[in-house]
């Protein structure tokens, strides 16, 4: 190579912020920047969709001020469409509603839109990848949960590994063109690596990887960046 900046053409990362040890998140987040994090990803819980409760819209809005880096909201919330205005969502972020969480999806997507941000769709394990059909005009992403939603530390469901591969070759025969894939859920070192191969763009990264216990956060880092080149 002569020259020129090294140009990183494998998957995305998006750390789970629910994940961060709260006694170390200045750190984490110097850490993020430093190794150029593309996302740091939002779950929010409201205990009716999910049965937990997570992030509000207090500690996003600080959030913003201590990063640079773009976020990616995912809203594990009922009825999303009503919502969206309690979120200041800014330009160049990343918004996630559930297909399962209203019958007003689309309105949903394409507010996200007009806000500026990037409308992604999430499936959970158990929702078929036909029901985009409809809503692919208004996408920019499909975020493919491979976990049921709702905890970090679950396991893997697995048939959610053939359903990567066979969305990512529905929607080019669809519509001849890409749209990204983000995956959430156990996302770890090796699941990612196949998650890669089967077509995942955007890897939502929990304790099974960047924020495993025993590892420094920027050795996991690379470790992950490895396992999706
Ligand atoms: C789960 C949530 C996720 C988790 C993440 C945790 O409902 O949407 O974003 O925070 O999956 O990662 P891990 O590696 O613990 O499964
Ligand atoms: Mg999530």
């Amino acid at each position: 190579m002569q020259g020129g900046a090294v140009i990183y053409m494998g998957g995305k990362i998006a750390v789970s912020m629910m994940c961060a040890d709260i006694t170390k998140l200045v750190s984490a987040l110097e850490t993020f920047e430093r190794c150029e994090i593309e996302y740091l990803h939002i779950d929010v819980m409201d205990g009716v969709f999910v049965p937990n409760l997570q992030l509000g819209t207090d500690y996003i809005r600080q959030l913003r001020r201590c990063s640079r880096i773009p976020l990616d909201i995912h809203l594990m919330i009922t009825r999303p469409e009503d919502k969206l205005d309690w979120f200041d969502i800014r330009e160049g972020e990343s918004v996630s509603v559930h297909y399962e969480s209203s019958c007003h999806v689309q309105r949903a997507l394409s507010r996200i839109r007009q806000l500026g941000a990037k409308a992604v769709l999430a499936l959970n394990p158990a929702t078929p990848i036909s029901v985009l059909e409809d809503c692919l005009p208004d996408l920019d992403a499909v975020l493919i949960m491979t976990v049921n939603p709702g905890f970090a530390g679950q396991v893997l469901v697995p048939q959610a590994l053939g359903k990567i591969a066979r969305l990512k070759e529905w929607i080019s025969s669809l519509i001849g063109r890409d749209i990204e894939i983000a995956v959430d859920g156990n996302v770890s070192f090796e699941n990612a690596k196949k998650m890669r191969e089967m077509g995942a763009d955007i890897f939502v990264a929990g304790s099974s990887s960047v924020f495993m216990r025993d590892m420094a956060l920027e050795d996991a880092i690379t470790r992950l960046r490895e396992s999706i080149e």
